[in-house]
């Protein structure tokens, strides 16, 4: 059969990011890829262990400044959380907001269609007064319409996120949610700070390997649903702190010379024993490069609020 008369075969959006991914000169994988039920599971367990600092030192700032960040956002708000997960943060800040409003909606956007559940059903115990419609979309190519939502809108975007991005792509991410608002409309927005490298790396290095799990969990997804035949143990969790660029990078690492049969692709991709596969970045940031990030994408920084050590910083941005 020649190229021209070849039948044309219709790939699933994951199976498209996999095939661009792998068949890359410099292979990767989109970090939301991780998020199916079992990753959404081993995040949440991730943040519970010992050394990985964002989440309980986010939740800290969140105890103790919620009335007061809800205060600034604005009377009779509307919430949207993108990236919202098991939410489980959030119940602070609705908690704050409900002491403030009779009522609320609450928005919450989420690729993960298991995390979602997850927190529907533990809000859904909680709140009575508050109305949750989950969203599952990949907030990348689906934001939602935002202006159509009735009331002054509080985006929250926790969990340092959006260091998930490459830089340009966090300024564009966030210039088209400043479109999708109204002026007057705010951003809640969770950044994980610059500091000591040894800190940075035994967050992504706990020692029990949820990490490690956590990132072979995308080659286990591709097993289970693009028929592929990676075996995990022939892989290795690589990440380390890179200063120039400020970020953390994950990567898997093939322990061995080998071909990975991918049955929905049709075709088997060739590893040397060392070579990688970069599957996540995750920048860290200064006051600087906060602030920069938020004028480029059109928002003003009203107030930020930080830990004692200065480990995250929450900031309340205006559209
Ligand atoms: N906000 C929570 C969860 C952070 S984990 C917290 O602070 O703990 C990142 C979340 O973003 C996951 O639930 C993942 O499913 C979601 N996510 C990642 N990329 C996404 C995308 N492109 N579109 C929608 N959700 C995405
Ligand atoms: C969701 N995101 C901000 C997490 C992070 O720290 O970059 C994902 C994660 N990767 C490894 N551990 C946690």
């Amino acid at each position: 059969m020649t190229a021209a008369n070849k039948p044309a075969v219709l790939l699933s959006p994951i199976a498209e990011e996999v095939l661009h991914g792998l068949g890359a000169r410099r292979r990767q994988l989109p970090p939301k890829l991780f998020y199916d039920k079992e990753g959404s599971r081993l995040f949440d367990q991730i943040t519970e262990t010992a050394e990985y600092y964002p989440t309980r030192t986010e939740r800290a700032i969140l105890r103790e400044y919620a009335r007061d960040m809800v205060r600034h956002a604005g009377n009779n708000l509307t919430l949207v959380e993108l990236g919202a997960g098991s939410a489980s943060k959030t119940q602070i800040l609705i908690q704050a907001l409900l002491g403030r409003q009779l009522r609320a909606d609450f928005y919450p956007v989420d690729v993960s269609s298991s995390a979602l559940q997850g927190a529907l059903a533990s809000l859904n115990g909680h709140f009575p007064r508050l109305r949750v419609s989950p969203i599952v979309a990949d907030y990348t190519h689906h934001l939602p319409d935002l202006k159509r939502l009735p009331g002054r809108k509080l985006v929250l975007f926790l969990g340092s996120t959006i260091g998930n991005f490459e830089p340009e792509e966090a300024a564009g991410f966030l210039r088209d949610v400043r479109r999708s608002l109204e002026s007057g409309d705010a951003l809640l927005i969770g950044f994980d700070l610059v500091k000591e490298q040894g800190i940075l790396h035994a967050a992504y290095n706990d020692a029990e390997g949820v990490t490690a799990r956590f990132n072979k969990n995308v080659l286990a997804r591709i097993n289970r649903e693009l028929g592929g035949s990676f075996d995990l143990d022939g892989f290795a969790h690589v990440a380390f702190w890179n200063r120039r660029k400020s970020r953390i990078e994950m990567h898997l690492e093939s322990l061995y010379e080998q071909t990975v049969w991918i049955q929905d692709l049709g075709r088997g991709f060739h590893f040397e024993p060392g070579e990688r596969i970069h599957t996540e970045n995750s920048y860290k940031f200064n006051d600087r490069s906060i602030r920069r990030l938020l004028r480029r994408a059109g928002f003003t920084l009203e107030r930020s609020w930080t830990d004692p050590q200065g480990w995250f910083c929450e900031a309340l941005a205006r559209a």
